[in-house]
This record gives structure tokens, sequence and C-alpha cells, in this order.
């Protein structure tokens, strides 16, 4: 890493140099991030509109350390070379994504984790973890296929989203079918309760009893069908990144609605997360002149993410468990399922998962 190697006061910031460039900083900016100035756990101790807006530095001096201002205030602050390299913000690119999306080709790459070595071992339960915060998605193998296990395997990174559903819910077919989910129809690719506020970022599925023949699982990266359809059909991706799209979900004991875009960008205009399911899509209403070619952008964007060469599909066996980012990659049932086929399913949060994964000391994406 680099080491701070010059520092110079001027109106309103300092200009520190280090890795060869000049980086400005407000003084405002340093004072109000002073590292004294926050707990350990990273949580600021002071109300920032209590600063003076033009505060100012007595003195600044470069040492061993890094960088001492004392402030006209009278505290003292230390910012370290890796303090202000980590947090320079002076004409610094927008952060691009740093993984990468996938499609049929992953198979190639797709590791089974083992679900008595994830228990076992804190390096086999980062290896696991990672692959959602890389791909998505990760596969365990060896659950036991005993109802309720998939809590278990929640409590192994964080906690269950418990909802109208209940803390887990189990997909089989019955007789006179609420839900789609609920019949061996095939289910085309979609994120669950896009009609629920906060959405649940990540759902698991546990197969318990595999069909005889069919219900074939399918799973695909919504952010890299979002960059071709932008490609390939950029005013469909105007449209599903702009239009409101409402969700809804009304049964006896509930009802949920929620509006979102099909796609939401982040401020560097990349996909941030997918809101897809046909079943709970309320009525559109849009501006007139917009619907049909909301439809075409639709229809568009649904043949991206069925297309085989974009799927990853797999049978699930009894004791198969498969996590996936509710955000980013939707899930579907290929062909119809005969046989008996059980799944169990629940939904968790990502924040979570990931804050399990730095402690294992893996990376984060
Ligand atoms: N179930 C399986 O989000 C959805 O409505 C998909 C969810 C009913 C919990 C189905
Ligand atoms: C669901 C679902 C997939 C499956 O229940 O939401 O998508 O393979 N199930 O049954
Ligand atoms: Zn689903």
């Amino acid at each position: 890493m680099g080491e701070v190697s010059d520092v110079c006061c001027h109106g309103d910031h300092l200009s520190v140099k280090f890795d060869g460039l000049q980086h400005r900083f407000h003084y405002f900016w340093l004072r109000d991030n002073c590292p004294k100035s926050r707990s350990s756990n990273g949580q600021r101790l002071h109300e920032s509109n209590a600063i003076d807006p033009n505060i100012s530095p007595e003195s600044v001096t470069l040492g061993d350390r890094g960088i001492t201002v004392q402030w006209a205030d009278g505290l003292t602050s230390e910012y370290s070379s890796g303090f202000l390299i980590a947090n320079a913000y002076d004409g610094v690119t927008r952060a691009s994504r740093n993984f990468e999306t996938w499609d049929v080709n992953v198979k190639a790459t797709v590791v089974k984790h083992d679900y008595h070595q994830v228990i076992a071992s804190s390096q086999a339960r980062k290896a696991w973890l990672e692959d959602v915060s890389r791909f998505g998605f990760a596969m365990l193998s060896h659950v036991p296929t005993v109802p309720e296990t998939l809590l278990d395997v929640v409590s192994l990174f964080g906690f269950v989203r418990e909802t109208n559903y209940g803390k887990l819910f189990d997909v089989r077919a019955e007789k006179n079918a609420s839900n789609l989910a609920y019949t061996p129809q095939a289910l085309s690719v979609h994120t669950d309760n896009p009609y629920r506020d906060p959405c649940p970022t990540l759902q698991l599925l546990h197969c318990l009893v595999q069909a005889e023949q069919g219900g074939i699982t399918a799973l695909v990266d919504g952010f890299a069908a979002a960059d071709r359809l932008r490609k390939e059909d950029p005013f469909g991706f105007e449209l599903l990144t702009s239009c409101d799209v409402r969700f809804c979900y009304h049964s006896d004991d509930s009802y949920l609605e929620n509006t979102d875009r099909v796609i939401t960008l982040d401020s560097a205009g990349n996909p941030r997360r997918i809101r897809v399911n046909n079943r709970s899509m309320a009525p559109l209403k849009l501006p007139f002149d917009q619907v049909q070619d909301f439809y075409s952008g639709m229809f568009k964007f649904r043949d991206l993410l069925e297309a085989e060469s974009a799927q990853y599909r797999f049978t699930m066996e009894p004791g198969d468990l498969v996590v996936f980012d509710n955000e980013r990659v939707l899930h579907g049932r290929v062909g119809l399922s005969i046989g008996e086929r059980h799944l169990q399913g629940c939904y968790a949060d990502r924040d979570g998962l990931l804050s399990t994964l730095h402690g294992l000391g893996g990376s984060t994406q």
C-alpha cells in the first residue's frame, strides 16, 4: 500500500500526495471523519451539523504514522495513510461492478459444497458463502432430508425472514392449488415476493423428495440478462429501468402491494436489483403510449432470461439445497413434474450472510 508523501493546506481543503497523485480532502470532511470521533463499531459519536462548516486547521504535520491535524475547535485528529487511501474521493471513478456475471457455462465452475464440511470447517463455510457473493447462488449437498433442516442451514449465516408463509413453506403439488408454485406445472423464472417491502433478499430451497421426472431447477443471472437487454433493446431497457410496475398478493390473511422497477440501476448505471414475477404483477398502470412498448421490452427480457444459453439447469436431488440472491438470480422450474416432489423453502437477508462471510475472512464483492 502507498504512503502519504506530501501534504499542503489550501483554502477549504488539504491536498495529500500518495500513489504519485494529489488527492484533495475538504477540511470539513476531515473533521467530520476524525477516526477518534467514532466508536470501534464505526458509529459516529457526534452530530455532523454541530461542526463549524468553515472549520480549518491550526496546524498540519506529516509524520511516520500519517497526518496530524490540530483543529481550531481544539480537537487533534490523526489520519493514517491507510485511512486516507481507503477513503479518498477526489477524482476516484465510481465503483464499477467487481464481479462477473454468468450464463450456461457457469456449470463448469459450480461446486456442490458438503453440508457436513460446511458445519465442521470455517474454511468450507467461507467457500460456500463466497459463492453467494460472487455468483448470486451456492449449492449444498448431503443436507439431511429431515423437514425444517433448512432452518439450521440459515442459522449458519444469519436469520430467517419470517413472512405470512411462515418461517418456511412447503413446495409440492396440492389439490386446488392457490399458487402455481403448488402445482406440477413449469414455472417461468422469477424473483419471489416482489409485492413485499422490503423484499426478501435471499431464498433457500431444500429438496426432500425428487420428482420421478421433470421438475428441473433453472437459475439465471438477472444482471447478465439486463446487460444484454441494454445492448440488444436499449428502448426496452429504458422502459424496464424507469416504469413503475405494481406487484400484489391478496389473500385471507395478507394484503401485500409494492411498486418497483423491473430493473433498478445503481448510481454507476449497473443493475442493482431485479423484480420479475409474472404471477404477481398487478394490472399495468402506465401512460397509454408506454403500455405496448413496455410489454415488448418485458417479453424481450423474458426471452433473454428463459434462453437455455443463459440458464444453469440441474435436478435437485434429496439433500440438495440452493441458496440464492433473490434480487439478482431468478429461479424457475422446467417441465412438468411427474411423481411426488417436495421442496421446502424459506427467506433470509443478504446483509447477514455478507456480514458472516466478512467475519470468516471472505471477500464480499
Ligand atoms: N411461495 C412459494 O413470490 C411468490 O409469490 C412465489 C412463493 C408461495 C412462498 C411463490
Ligand atoms: C417457489 C418456486 C421452485 C420449484 O416456490 O417460489 O419457485 O422448483 N419453486 O418448485
Ligand atoms: Zn419462486
